[in-house]
């Protein structure tokens, strides 16, 4: 670290502490999980657009040593969100509760819906792959995705995490297009296409022989990469950065020419802790129940209009612009339609099987 990264880290650590905000910033840093800081800016300031000061495109560092430096052209705003899933899972919440365990509605397998930020002999629980809700929104010039996590936070050691959405251009179920940022720094607040790439699947494969559910066999997943951190047809396709108003919001922002002229899609989002292996999507097709874990998806959402019904949709309505629930039951998606086990128990705000 240099001495002037250095000075600007104390100094952002100093100012952060001063403000009492939940940071990595000091020795033991953290992956134990932190209360979840109600740093969120309110819906109507996130939906109102922000005047700008015009600022000229950076100019990023390449890849690698040899490598022509990135230059940018164009560079997105302030993000505009329309649109805010239901309440995601909040395993953060339940996770130090006595028999906690991965289970439907919350996790459910057969409809490619995890909810697993733990170690696979659920000792461990991580704040930051945690996701709560996810939003979807464009200004005209951009799209811009974000998920909110549990706590803001970074593996303590050098294993790799990654921030995912996933699109559904024909909303069949398959994911078409894979945005990802990989190991995004805890203080990256400014729009960076570091550790940003896309990826489309171009021979259909994703979700093997039955979309969304499992199964035993897949194709090559997202095989093309069509961005890499710069690199590609566009400099400026797609960007990451962590919220500045809220560390654990991670946003991203892509062109329109990504959804190669289409204006609806189904979209969806994920968070993973080691490897990334877009090759391998769907990962229920390709991985086994018991081994597939330190993930967290989302149920997805439309976006300009709906087209068909599959069981990938989120059981409830977000709404255009619905305001996030307080405290009250927000049903989950059915964890099998196949299986007539289930029931939905308003009183205990939970799906039940009975065999
Ligand atoms: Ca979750
Ligand atoms: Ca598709
Ligand atoms: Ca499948
Ligand atoms: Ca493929």
């Amino acid at each position: 670290m240099s001495q002037q990264t250095t000075a600007r880290y104390i100094i952002t650590c100093l100012a952060l502490a001063f403000l009492v905000i939940p940071t990595g910033c000091g020795p033991g840093q953290s992956n134990r999980p932190i209360e979840n800081p109600d740093s969120t800016p309110t819906e109507q300031a996130a939906l109102a657009p922000t005047s700008q000061t015009p600022t000229a495109p950076p100019t990023e560092a390449p890849l690698e040593p040899g490598l022509p430096e990135i230059i940018h052209e164009t560079m997105p705003g302030e993000p505009l969100y329309t649109q805010r899933l239901p309440e995601e899972c909040n395993t953060g919440f339940n996770f130090n509760r006595a028999g906690y365990r991965v289970r439907p509605p919350c996790d459910s397998w057969g409809i490619n819906l995890l909810e697993r930020p733990v170690s696979r002999d659920l000792s461990n629980f991580y704040h930051y792959i945690d996701i709560l809700s996810a939003r979807v929104g464009s200004d005209g010039d951009w799209f811009y995705a974000s998920l909110d996590l549990f706590g803001a936070g970074v593996p303590e050691d050098d294993t790799p995490y990654t921030y995912f959405f996933e699109i559904d251009l024909d909303q069949n179920g398959r994911g078409d297009l894979l945005i990802a940022v990989g190991n995004l720094s805890l203080y990256t607040t400014e729009w960076s296409v570091a550790g940003v790439r896309a990826w489309q699947d171009q021979n259909g494969d994703v979700g093997g022989p039955t979309a969304v559910r499992p199964d035993s066999q897949g194709g090559d997943g997202y095989e093309t990469l069509l961005f890499d951190q710069g690199l590609g047809e566009d400099p400026d396709l797609a960007w990451a950065r962590r919220s500045p108003d809220a560390y654990q919001r991670v946003e991203f922002a892509f062109k329109p020419s990504l959804l190669q002229g289409k204006a609806s899609f189904l979209w969806w989002a994920g968070a993973q802790l080691g490897s990334f292996a877009p090759g391998a999507f769907d990962l229920i097709d390709s991985t086994a129940e018991d081994s597939l874990y330190t993930i967290d998806t989302t149920c997805g959402w439309a976006y300009g209009g709906q087209s068909g019904y599959n069981v990938k949709f989120c059981y409830v309505d977000p709404g255009p612009t619905k305001a996030p629930e307080e405290q009250g039951c927000i049903q989950p998606p059915h964890p099998d339609l196949q299986n007539n086990c289930w029931w939905w128990d308003e009183a205990a705000c939970q799906w039940i099987c009975i065999n």
